[in-house]
């Protein structure tokens, strides 16, 4: 089954033609300036074009809110046209090669088969994702009062079967791990036994983690709050360590960026789970209040940083099981889902040859000595580098577009699939 790129990479290259000049001026003298502060531009370049991040399959929908999901022309309508929009990514960007899958919805009745759609679309898939914090029509046991910590215990056999089947269809998909993110909590002071709920939640994940194949990863996603407004069992860093602590080596904590209260201090938080060998993996979005899910490094993009400044401490002393899975979580409510992807790769990926041309000598120098501002200069001097050049000569010779949202908008693709997909009716939520 040939499956045809959605973009012709003669396209992709005729439209880099105006740009390439700009790009080796600015790539020589970004050079210059690394090679007079000791940094060789083409170790970074290597260094990011090995790097990756996966794109949520829910992210090339239309998101929303409880309040209202407003539509557009063109959108994907199911998994098979999700992963031809996320190919569209990857051929403009060349770093997001993964899709992470979300069930029940993207089930197809023949996974071997999305598996070489996939392959042919030059993609994989990454973690699976569960899903027990929603009613499916015709569902037997209601997750109205939890699922994996429920108090009925059919509602818990549900959610951990549901667990599983995500796992054997993750096996067919080629997929190394599992996700978990429940949104199981009370609304009400008394309503829940805090303690009782975490003992189902060790005991429920402790059914799933037994099922999972030698070579996978379970990855707990911890959350301070929604959809639960007073507590929610897997609420933070702390909560997720010690059950990844106590199910085994094949669990490990993931970090949703925007999971955590205002102003926390994430990267510590990072390096911590790191520390202990259960740093798994990341959702990475950016927030400006809540659990908002907006592009990466569009609010915050020097807490982004920071982040990948501890990957790059990480990679210098990794621990037993250090190979983090990165992702994307998104919900794209006001853009071009394609759009907001390119842009969210790029800000990962500026974030990382950023930390990457930090003078480690230098910082850990002025770190042990107390130098503090010459500490904090060090970071800084590679914050504010432009590495903009590195990432387009990467993409650039990896076949992708020297200016992805450039091209994407040249390309008339969304037109086009305007054409071509059934129009979708307004609604709410977040898929
Ligand atoms: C929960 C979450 C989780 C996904 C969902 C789409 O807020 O971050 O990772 O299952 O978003
Ligand atoms: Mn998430």
């Amino acid at each position: 089954m040939g499956t045809q790129l959605p973009l012709s990479p003669d396209f992709i290259r005729d439209s880099n033609v105006s740009r390439r000049e700009a790009l080796e001026d600015d790539y020589a003298s970004l050079g210059r300036q690394l090679r007079r502060r000791g940094v060789d531009i083409e170790a970074i370049e290597r260094r990011v074009a090995a790097f990756s991040v996966a794109l949520p399959s829910w992210g090339a929908g239309r998101g929303g809110t409880r309040f209202a999901k407003f539509p557009f022309a063109g959108a994907p309508t199911d998994i098979h046209e999700k992963l031809e929009d996320c190919a569209v990514v990857q051929q403009l960007c060349r770093i997001t090669p993964r899709v992470s899958p979300h069930f029940p919805w993207d089930f197809v009745k023949d996974y071997r088969a999305l598996k070489e759609e996939a392959a042919h679309f030059g993609l994989a898939f990454d973690a699976v994702n569960s899903n027990t914090f929603q009613d499916q029509p015709g569902q037997k046991q209601s997750y109205r009062s939890g699922s994996l910590t429920s108090t009925h215990s059919a509602s818990r056999e549900q959610a951990i079967e549901h667990n599983i089947e995500c796992i054997r269809i993750g096996e067919q998909l080629g997929s190394k791990a599992i996700t978990v993110w429940i949104g199981d909590g009370s609304n009400f002071p008394g309503q829940q036994d805090l303690t009782r709920a975490f003992d189902r939640y060790l005991d429920s994940t402790a059914r799933i983690y037994a099922a999972l194949p030698v070579d996978w990863r379970m990855l707990l996603e911890h959350k301070l709050y929604e959809p639960a407004f007073y507590s929610t069992v897997l609420q933070d860093w702390g909560s997720s360590i010690l059950a990844a602590q106590q199910l085994g080596p094949k669990a490990q904590c993931l970090v949703d960026l925007g999971h955590h209260a205002p102003n926390v201090n994430i990267e510590q938080i990072v390096a911590r789970l790191h520390r202990f060998g259960k740093l798994g993996g990341f959702h990475f979005n950016d927030s400006k209040y809540g659990d908002d899910d907006l592009d990466s490094g569009a609010i915050n993009p020097h807490q982004l940083f920071l982040v990948f400044n501890e990957l790059v401490e990480a990679e210098l002393s990794p621990r037993a099981g250090f190979h983090p899975a990165y992702m994307i979580d998104q919900s794209h409510n006001v853009t071009d889902p394609i759009e907001s992807m390119l842009s969210s790769a790029e800000a990962i990926a500026a974030a990382y040859a950023k930390a990457l041309i930090v003078d480690r000598a230098a910082l850990h120098d002025a770190q042990e000595s107390n130098d503090v501002m010459m500490a904090f200069q060090a970071l800084r001097a590679g914050y504010r580098t432009d590495v903009s050049p590195i990432l387009a000569q990467a993409r650039k010779a990896a076949g992708g577009a020297i200016d992805p949202i450039a091209a994407y908008r040249a390309s008339g693709y969304r037109e086009k699939k305007a054409r071509e997909r059934r129009e979708l009716a307004p609604g709410t939520g977040i898929v």
